[in-house]
């Protein structure tokens, strides 16, 4: 979609025929990605677009709260989202292929609780862990080994994230929140302490 406007003739080395083969390509001469890996990471960085946009919804409902360690603990989340939807920019610009500037639209803005903002923070972390997962697979299956190794520095930050996002609901139901909510809203905030 993006880079097909060139058609030119490559040639290559047949590992069949054991001979230089010619081929039609359209992509080659701009990049080493194929047009499906640069959708996929595409879509994943209007994916961790809307993460950055929500947990910095979630950020202000809590500060409005008086939740201040939870809002500074979503803040900080936000902007760690945004780091990684940069890191994909920069992968597919620097790859010589064409990032999308993604839009954003349907930010939750209503939230009910401490604890169902937790679980849903959780359900996002869990859906994008998936994501890569689906990824690694795609580029595995394309043969494209190192978008697949790029891909693992995003499994590895998602094991610690979902970690992170069951740390918050454990401390939460741990402590009883009628007595507690401070208490719990220092302990999340401190999750984060030092990053
Ligand atoms: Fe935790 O989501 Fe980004 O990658």
């Amino acid at each position: 979609m993006f880079l097909q406007n060139t058609f030119v003739y490559n040639l290559f080395f047949d590992l069949n025929t054991q001979k230089m083969s010619t081929t039609t390509s359209i992509l080659r001469q701009k990049t080493s990605l194929q047009e499906s890996v640069v959708d996929i990471l595409n879509k994943q960085m209007a994916v961790e677009a809307h993460s950055s946009a929500l947990y910095l919804s979630i950020s202000a409902w809590c500060y409005a709260q008086g939740l201040r360690g939870t809002g500074e603990f979503f803040r900080k989340q936000a902007d760690e989202e945004r780091e990684h939807m940069m890191k994909i920019f920069h992968y597919i610009t620097h790859a010589g292929a064409l990032a999308a500037s993604p839009e954003v639209t349907n930010v939750e803005r209503n939230f009910t609780d401490l604890r169902s903002v937790l679980v849903m923070a959780l359900d996002q972390e869990i859906m994008i862990t998936e994501n890569f997962n689906k990824m690694t697979e795609h580029c595995q299956k394309a043969r494209d080994y190192q978008t697949a190794k790029f891909l693992q520095w995003y499994l590895d930050e998602q094991f610690e994230e979902e970690q992170q996002a069951r740390r918050c609901i454990e401390i939460f139901d741990q402590m009883n929140p009628k007595d507690a909510l401070y208490d719990i809203d220092r302990e999340i905030h401190d999750l984060k302490k030092g990053e």
